[in-house]
């Protein structure tokens, strides 16, 4: 399979984040994306592209406008106040009373337009995720185009996605790359299309975009909401509403869960995904459930990643993975394209 890969993503470095009463490191740095591209091709798993433009439409097709507005103007709004450190949002609606109305001053944009305060907006910002959504589009137009190393490819986006949702930033996430990515896999003829979740965290946002909606069936495998972020979405008993209800499938596993309980629920959403009857898959793939992660508490290791892709040989054609989370830089890039020779290796 083939990537897509912009250099673009350097141009977002956040720097900090708050974490644990500290502003501390970003945990979310450019080096992540440059050792899966190192490890892609190291291992000589396929070509790698750098994506067109396809521009804005494929984003707001899943994004609000005022939304993306603010994204691109977020920073030259900061600049104005404040000039040396990075926009973090420090105060939110937190759901009080009726609908809040968009705030004037930048302050409140941000925490309007966010869910958390460890995911920053500097100078490079909309354009790093721009491309980052663009390496999504391009992996999902090629597949289509049945071009270019056949029916699965890599998307190998920073920042991440998972946690964005159509209106909101968080979890280091700007615009959500794998709904967009499955988004534009209907609008190119895919009938229902497939979101397997498997980044350590809840992809909150992913399920907030497709909940009333049964033509995106959406599963994820995830640290129990009880114990870790995103805290507020992920639990079991989380369905989906409307035309959406059995269209969400949330499986959360207990801190410390190692390879066999982990391949079990696996092998728990493969079957659901295989009874939904979708015609496409998009994977968000984070390897930040390796037991060396520095946020996050599962425990698997490094040939546990090929066993996931062997599994994943079960999910409909064509596959389009895209990178996600995954914070153990030295082992991040070995660890997501295990799972990639996993798949080009497994029995179907
Ligand atoms: N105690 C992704 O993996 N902070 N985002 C967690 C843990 C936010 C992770 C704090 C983690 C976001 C794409
Ligand atoms: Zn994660």
């Amino acid at each position: 399979m083939d990537a897509w890969y912009s250099d673009h993503h350097q141009a977002h470095d956040a720097q900090s984040e708050l974490l644990g009463g500290q502003l501390t490191a970003s945990h979310e740095t450019p080096l992540r994306a440059e050792r899966v591209l190192d490890a892609f091709l190291e291992a000589g798993v396929g070509l790698v592209h750098t994506p067109p433009d396809a521009g804005l439409a494929p984003i707001l097709a899943v994004h609000d406008a005022d939304y993306i507005d603010f994204l691109r103007g977020a920073w030259d709004a900061w600049r104005a106040i404040e000039r040396k450190h990075p926009a973090l949002p420090t105060v939110w609606h937190a759901g009080l009373g009726p609908p809040a109305e968009r705030p004037r001053h930048i302050e409140g944009q941000l925490g309007y337009y966010a869910m958390d305060a460890a995911s920053a907006i500097v100078a490079g910002t909309w354009t790093a995720a721009y491309w980052s959504a663009q390496c999504a589009i391009a992996a999902a137009s090629s597949l289509m185009q049945g071009a270019e190393g056949g029916s699965a490819a890599f998307a190998i986006c920073r920042p991440p996605g998972h946690h964005a949702t159509a209106r909101a930033m968080g979890g280091y996430c700007y615009l959500n790359n794998a709904a967009i990515a499955a988004q534009h896999l209907r609008a190119l003829g895919q009938p229902r299309v497939a979101v397997l979740d498997i980044d350590y965290h809840h992809g909150n946002g992913t399920q907030s975009i497709f909940w009333q909606r049964d033509d995106v069936f959406f599963a994820s495998l995830h640290a129990d909401p009880h114990d870790d972020y995103p805290y507020f979405s992920g639990h079991a008993r989380e369905r989906g509403e409307g035309d959406g209800l059995g269209a969400t499938l949330n499986l959360p596993l207990p801190p410390g869960t190692q390879a066999p309980e982990y391949l079990a629920a696996l092998e728990q959403a493969l079957d659901a995904i295989e009874a939904a009857g979708c015609t496409a898959t998009v994977v968000s793939l984070g390897v930040d459930t390796f037991e060396r992660d520095p946020i996050s508490r599962f425990k698997l290791r490094e040939g546990d990643y090929a066993q996931i892709g062997v599994r994943l040989k079960r999910l409909p054609r064509p596959v389009l993975f895209v990178f996600e989370g995954g914070y153990a830089t030295g082992e991040v890039g070995t660890n997501a394209v295990g799972v990639l020779r996993g798949y080009e290796a497994g029995i179907e």
